[in-house]
């Protein structure tokens, strides 16, 4: 299976056409990266600012905003900047919104927004904990964001202004990541997921899907013996490109580039063409029993 198709969108009100729209959601459902190399987030001139490599603080590699708070987090700047920053980052989001909905008719009514993020620090050599380590392929599960299910849906844009391309590896399908690691992952301690509720440091109460995901996110970058040895495709993305993709589903890694803006959805499986397709599906039938 190629790991992605191209989509021609180069704008973000773009009518897609019906078979576009199928082809997407099967595409997307069936793992695939969905490319769109024209379709640029257009910035004001007054923005160009906005492009130095910030202190972002070190525990958050990103700068994140919750547009539902209006809130920015990771980043140290003047009230001037921020409000410049939160324009640039609230139509980015507006924007990725119209975009999903527009090419995904059968999610718009249960795709819900998570975080906004801008990606301003190069990822090449960053220094970082293993665990946070996006350069090591991954799927993605949120430690203090339990979904009970839910997909992890993400647009990105390589926003770049110096030409520099995002590059990504793409690694085996989850299937195959699932046969490899589930063996190795441990039970949870009883009682532990209402601690962490408790203690506030989950939002929700942790299920026992997401605490296989988890698993399998740190149990992926933590075997340096599988990082060297698993096949990958390398991709480029180029800067003035934008892509979709399942990243609870498709393995994944960062491996340069600066400057990039990214907007995380949740999808209810009862939403998708192929549920079969969805993470906890493939881990139920795997361990033959529900895990919610
Ligand atoms: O920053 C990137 O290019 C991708 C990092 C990543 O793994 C993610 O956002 O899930
Ligand atoms: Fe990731």
């Amino acid at each position: 299976m190629d790991v992605f198709s191209i989509y021609t969108a180069d704008d973000w009100n773009y009518r897609f056409k019906e078979n576009e729209q199928e082809n997407a959601l099967s595409d997307l459902e069936a793992g695939k990266i969905l490319y769109c190399p024209q379709l640029r987030f257009k910035l004001y001139p007054d923005e160009r600012p906005l492009f130095i490599p910030y202190v972002v603080n070190k525990k958050t590699k990103n700068i994140s905003f919750n547009i539902h708070t209006d809130s920015l987090r990771g980043i140290k700047a003047d009230k001037k900047h921020c409000m410049q920053l939160k324009t640039m980052l609230t139509r980015f989001s507006q924007q990725a919104k119209n975009f999903m909905n527009a090419l995904f008719p059968q999610y718009t009514t249960t795709l819900s927004m998570g975080r906004t993020s801008y990606r301003p620090v190069q990822i090449k050599n960053r220094k970082t904990s293993v665990r946070k380590d996006d350069s090591r392929l991954h799927v993605d599960a949120f430690p203090a964001n339990p979904n009970q299910g839910k997909r992890i849906l993400r647009l990105f844009c390589n926003i770049n202004p110096y030409g520099e391309n995002r590059v990504w590896r793409v690694g085996e399908s989850f299937h195959a990541v699932v046969q490899h690691f589930l063996p190795k992952l441990s039970k949870p301690f009883p009682g532990i997921a209402t601690l962490l509720h408790w203690a506030g440091i989950t939002k929700s109460i942790r299920s026992h899907y997401d605490h296989i995901m988890l698993q399998l996110h740190d149990h992926m970058k933590l075997d340096t013996e599988y990082q060297k040895r698993v096949k990958y495709t390398e991709i480029c993305f180029s800067p003035g490109s934008s892509w979709v993709v399942s990243t609870d589903q498709v393995s994944h890694a960062a491996i340069s580039g600066q400057y990039m803006l990214e907007q995380t959805f949740y999808l209810p499986i009862t939403a998708m063409k192929n549920p079969e397709a969805a993470p906890i599906n493939i881990l139920e039938n795997f361990l033959g029993r529900p895990l919610i």
